[in-house]
């Protein structure tokens, strides 16, 4: 075929522009023959950035923090086939975490379609289940209102993914460039007198609790949330994963619901006579498997926010289920006239939720382990450096875990782990979060199980300058299974041991310096090194890794801060 055309005008140009005039400023790819057309009207857009990467599901999980950090969609593109499939865990990701994504995947062309032609797949069947929608174009000038549709769908209620399939002879063909507008999303308000009486409720209620998710992950969101929580006195936890909505050292601040909080915590929660849930889909683990609050209908009052019917309501029998965005609906309540609170019982309330919080994120005494370091105290001593400026990028993994339930957020200071638990995600974050934070450090923290499932993608720090620095955490297994084994079938260790390649020596392949460390001591030496450097030339900052040798006991059952 001739892809021969007069530059500008043709449908992937007419799709560009789209993404374009609504903030797309950045797209993620690995190349493919199927989008040839789309790669070639990228060179007509110099003001979007190509990021090249060398396997699609780092690409899609850098699609995927883009759109986590700015709500716009992140934008991932894919070859047909074997591309889309390397792919799919960023559909999955976008869909668990409600994070607006958009995916376009080159495709056979029309004519071939239902043929089972070389690399064909049906998207429509293959991610009809995670993707909030599948098109697949099949006439030229209906590309730029499907990315527009698609850009509407991805980011509207629950945000999620949708997928754009585009034939290779969909893409050149010369059509009309049409200006796509979309104006910003209106106010949703409640009623006077309802908004009154939401008020009195929160006043009236003698042990009220905020449970704030996801939906407020962005800049106002964030500071809606303390004002509201202050204005009405009402105590604040967090759903799965958030532990950067609100700081930890506020007073109000009771804690987050995860994956291992102590039974008289969730006990203590359930005390609530009034729970607030505002922007969280009120999910498998920040209810504790839809126990709390009580499945189906709560035994105090629930009123749930969220601005898509198809979340209000989906598990939980809310008093008052509210279909409306939370931080417009937090805004208008901050400005209603003032009135006493319900002081008596709050304090003794607030109390024991500071109590259980405190109890449970104490950092453990210090314990030394026969076969390395216990990642704790890396953590630890991280923490103890931590600026209000830094970037926390987790991969998923148990070494991970003190960070949710020990470190103590301090905005600006920003979290970014994928709420699905998936491997690979730490290192594209990462990467993502240096482009579009230049001036803040990132701190990657990665399992050697995970490092080595999108590690590749690091040579973009080199090649970018990013000032990453990526701690990996390697001993020797994927002791997050490991832990699992031991509890149900203790001693039997089949498929979890690892035999690892020298990451130090795979660092400074990829072109970022980078050291091994066994002893805390160590660890520190280096880590003040490189953010003394950092401190004293921002500008000049570098990636830097630091492998430390960590324990596997300390991780296992039995461990005191398992
Ligand atoms: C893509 C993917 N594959 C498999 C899993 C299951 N899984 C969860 S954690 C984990 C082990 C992680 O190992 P590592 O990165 O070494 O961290 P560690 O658990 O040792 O701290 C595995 C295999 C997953 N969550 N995601």
């Amino acid at each position: 075929m001739n892809h021969d055309q007069s530059a500008g005008n043709s449908a992937a140009h007419a799709l560009l522009k789209v993404l374009n005039d609504h903030g797309v400023d950045r797209v993620y790819l690995v190349p493919g023959e199927s989008f040839l057309g789309v790669l070639d009207a990228l060179s007509d857009f110099p003001q979007i950035d190509v990021v090249n990467c060398r396997h699609e599901a780092g690409a899609g999980f850098m699609a995927c923090a883009d759109g986590r950090l700015r709500q716009i969609p992140g934008v991932l593109m894919v070859s047909r086939g074997p591309g889309a499939s390397h792919a799919a865990i960023a559909i999955h990701t976008a869909e668990q975490d409600a994070i607006p994504l958009i995916m376009i995947v080159g495709q056979i062309p029309k004519a071939d379609l239902r043929k089972r032609a070389f690399q064909e797949i049906d998207y429509r069947v293959m991610f009809g289940d995670i993707a909030k929608w599948v098109e697949e174009v099949t006439d030229p000038a209906q590309l730029a209102a499907a990315c527009w549709k698609a850009i509407r769908i991805a980011t509207s209620g629950r945000p999620g993914p949708v997928v754009l399939v585009v034939p290779e002879d969909m893409q050149q063909p010369e059509v009309d460039q049409p200006y796509w507008q979309s104006s910003p999303p209106l106010p949703t308000l409640l009623r006077q007198e309802d908004a009154r009486r939401l008020a009195e409720m929160l006043r009236n209620a003698k042990r009220p609790l905020i449970v704030a998710g996801g939906y407020l992950d962005r800049d106002r969101g964030r500071k809606v949330l303390i004002e509201f929580a202050e204005r009405y006195q009402c105590p604040v936890v967090l759903a799965f994963r958030q532990q950067d909505l609100f700081p930890h050292q506020h007073p109000l601040y009771a804690g987050d619901l995860g994956l291992a909080n102590p039974k008289s915590q969730i006990e203590c929660f359930d005390q609530a006579d009034l729970i607030v849930a505002l922007g969280t889909l009120l999910d498998d683990i920040t209810t504790q498997g839809y126990r709390f609050p009580r499945w189906p209908q709560p035994q105090q009052a629930l009123v749930h926010v969220y601005p898509d019917h198809a979340v209000v309501g989906q598990h939980f029998a809310a008093q008052w289920p509210i279909v409306a965005d939370p931080i417009d609906i937090m805004s208008q309540l901050i400005d209603c006239e003032p009135a006493a609170i319900q002081t008596g019982e709050r304090k003794a309330w607030q109390q024991a939720l500071l109590e259980h919080r405190k109890q449970w994120a104490a950092w453990p005494d210090s314990r030394s382990y026969a076969d390395g370091l216990a990642f704790v105290e890396v953590i630890k001593s991280l923490e103890h450096r931590a600026a209000p400026d830094w970037v926390l990028c987790l991969d998923a993994g148990t070494f991970a875990a003190p960070v949710y339930r020990h470190w103590r957020f301090a905005p600006p200071q920003r979290l970014l782990a994928p709420l699905v638990g998936a491997m690979g995600f730490g290192t594209p974050a990462a990467l993502v979060a240096a482009m579009r934070m230049p001036d803040r450090p990132v701190i990657c923290l990665l399992g050697d199980g995970c490092f080595q499932m999108s590690g590749q993608e690091m040579v973009l720090a080199a090649e970018r300058q990013l000032p990453i620095l990526f701690i990996v955490a390697n001993n020797a297994s994927y002791a997050s299974i490991r832990i699992h084994q031991d509890r149900h079938y203790p001693g039997r260790h089949r498929g979890t041991s690892l035999v690892n390649p020298d990451f130090v020596a795979l660092m400074k392949g990829y072109g970022i310096d980078a050291e091994a460390v066994e002893t805390l001591s160590d660890f520190e030496a280096c880590l003040d090194r490189v953010l003394t450097r950092w401190q004293q030339a921002p500008h000049e900052r570098l990636a830097f890794g630091i492998e430390v040798k960590t324990s596997l006991l300390a991780s296992l059952p039995g461990a005191h801060h398992a």
